[in-house]
């Protein structure tokens, strides 16, 4: 193994380094390899010959947390190659050479942070954290073939091979999630296991389930049975119904917990509740339980203020949220607080005030959507879900006979958290939902037309270009926890038309995410999608084949 010609003493995060890439590509078998998505902090070529995985390599690993990491890793690769990959412990020194060997390093600062050497006698990814070792074994998977995601592969022409190169990484922001909405259309567990990996592929570290909307309610919670009875019976169109167990969530955590992603579960209201409205007449002010909702209106439906309902819908909050958190290992529950059209606005701040109080009770840091912000009784340290449009949105040709936007209103919720203590996740509608249409608005696999357009359209560029300190004006780096590529599923129902809105503008969006600020580049990012373009094919990703990227046949 060549000894590392990084600094390991800290890991410093310079973009000067970033696009050395550009233009260059290794040969690693049948697909060349052109860059790493999303692009790290520094990468360079170097010229200690590639590495190749082989029948006798192992992985060798130490530290606490690295065997687990291994594990995970090595199992694709076991599918794909065929050969063992044993994982074994042993001082990194000792190990020979032609092994991966998996690292934890004091030496590497930074919660996610690594460094990764590949030359001809090895690889070896050091980092402080699992999590970091963890990113650093995807980097390591996306050097290597596409084919690597498919079991039984067999040996690409030229061999399993991985380029010689040095790389020093660490996130920009602690909280990169992907928003999938299970309830317009559900999605089975071992669906969000694939989307899981693929989330891993690109760094993505929060998976935020759109648990609960009109339409349906996705979660088993014991005390009110019937929310997934009634309330889980259907889906938009009448497309089928569908809910997880309580099991089924914890398979659901376990899985991205063994990818160090971490689940966020929303249960959105006091709007968007029509599911558990249909299954629980006591909690509709008039005491009549509307019909189950298959349409895709918003803004119709909402939790009762009136005191006379006040134990029944606290207890149903704590029930609930107390359910919810109990089975979540992660720090965050969210709270929805989204569209309360159909809500007075002195009823919203008194259910706001109740729902969040009900959040915080159960110990979790509460995230909620920027209205709540229009409350001052929040729950200290709530962090606010920022969804409207960028401060930069023009409206677009369609829409310019509205009012202005971005509205001034939102703003000011979204700074209201910061000014209760709490930080910012970005979502905003016109760049980070990948639900609204590309402008061609091509047909999806499946001869349908998908999405909708009430942000605007999106291309890929405009998802890239996207700068989320300047979303609604005035924040610092430090306000934003992170960043949320959402996609809503009112006109997405099934895995091919999803991948086709999703793949690869979420790619866009988790560059946003990881990579450092000033070195955004556009042309490059589309010089390295091929790479991760070889690799979505791998995993059978029905992903968009965007012009102006040189995707890989
Ligand atoms: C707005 S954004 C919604 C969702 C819809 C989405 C469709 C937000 C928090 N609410 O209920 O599904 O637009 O793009």
């Amino acid at each position: 193994m060549p000894s590392a010609s990084v600094s390991r003493t800290a890991v410093v995060v310079a973009a000067a380094s970033l696009f050395a890439l550009t233009g260059c590509s290794a040969d690693s078998g049948d697909d060349p390899f052109s860059g790493l998505v999303p692009a790290p902090a520094r990468f360079e070529l170097t010229d200690r010959g590639d590495f190749t995985l082989g029948e006798r390599t192992r992985l060798v690993v130490s530290g606490d947390g690295a065997a687990a990491v291994a594990e995970t890793f090595a199992a694709p690769l076991r599918a794909a190659t065929g050969y063992d990959l044993p994982v074994e412990e042993a001082e990194p020194e000792a190990s020979p050479d032609g092994d991966i060997e998996l690292v934890i390093d004091p030496a590497v600062e930074g919660d996610e942070a690594y460094v990764l050497e590949s030359g001809h006698g090895g690889v070896r990814i050091a980092a402080g954290e699992p999590a970091g070792l963890f990113w650093g074994t995807q980097s390591l998977r996306q050097m290597l073939p596409g084919a690597i995601e498919e079991s039984g592969a067999g040996e690409p022409e030229g061999g399993w091979r991985v380029p010689a190169a040095s790389i020093v990484d660490q996130p920009r922001f602690a909280y990169r999630a992907s928003l999938v909405d299970v309830a317009r259309h559900f999605s089975p567990v071992d669906y969000i296991e694939k989307h899981l990996d693929r989330m891993a592929l690109m760094k993505l570290n929060v998976l935020h389930l759109h648990l609960t909307d009109d339409q349906g309610w996705r979660i088993r919670i014991d005390s009110w049975p019937e929310l997934t009875g009634i309330g889980a019976s259907t889906s938009v169109g009448g497309d089928g119904g569908g809910f997880y167990t309580k099991d089924d969530y914890r398979r659901i955590v376990d899985y991205a917990a063994e990818r160090f992603i971490t689940v966020v579960p929303e249960i959105d209201l006091p709007g968007h509740t029509n599911a558990a409205l249909s299954a629980y007449p006591e909690l509709n002010c008039d005491g009549v339980a509307p019909p189950p909702y298959e349409g895709i209106e918003v803004g119709f439906s909402s939790l009762c203020a009136d005191p006379a309902r006040a134990e029944v819908t606290d207890r149903f909050l704590a029930d609930v949220l107390g359910e919810v958190a109990e089975m979540t290992p992660g720090p965050w529950i969210h709270v929805g607080g989204d569209e309360p059209l159909a809500t007075r606005p002195d009823d919203y701040l008194d259910l706001t005030r109740r729902i969040t109080a009900a959040a915080a009770a159960t110990d979790k840091t509460v995230i909620a959507y920027h209205e709540m912000g229009a409350s001052n009784e929040l729950p200290p340290g709530t962090v606010g879900h920022y969804w409207d449009l960028t401060a930069a949105h023009e409206m677009p040709a369609n829409r310019r006979d509205e009012p202005a936007r971005p509205y001034p209103e939102s703003a000011g919720q979204a700074h209201s958290f910061l000014e209760q203590g709490g930080r910012l996740v970005l979502a905003p509608a016109d760049r980070t939902y990948l639900d609204m249409m590309y402008p061609d608005r091509p047909a999806g696999p499946l001869g349908t037309e998908l999405g909708t357009r009430w942000a605007d359209t999106i291309t890929l560029e405009e998802a890239y270009a996207w700068r989320p300190e300047e979303t609604v004006g005035g924040l610092d780096e430090s306000d934003i926890l992170g960043v949320v590529a959402s996609v809503w599923t009112e006109t997405l129902s099934n895995p091919p038309d999803f991948e086709f809105m999703v793949f690869p503008r979420i790619a866009a969006i988790a560059e946003v995410a990881w990579s450092p600020a000033d070195a955004r580049d556009e042309e490059d990012f589309r010089s390295r999608l091929p790479t991760l373009g070889a690799h979505l094919d791998g995993l059978g990703v029905a992903y968009r084949k965007v012009g102006g990227v040189d995707w890989a046949e």
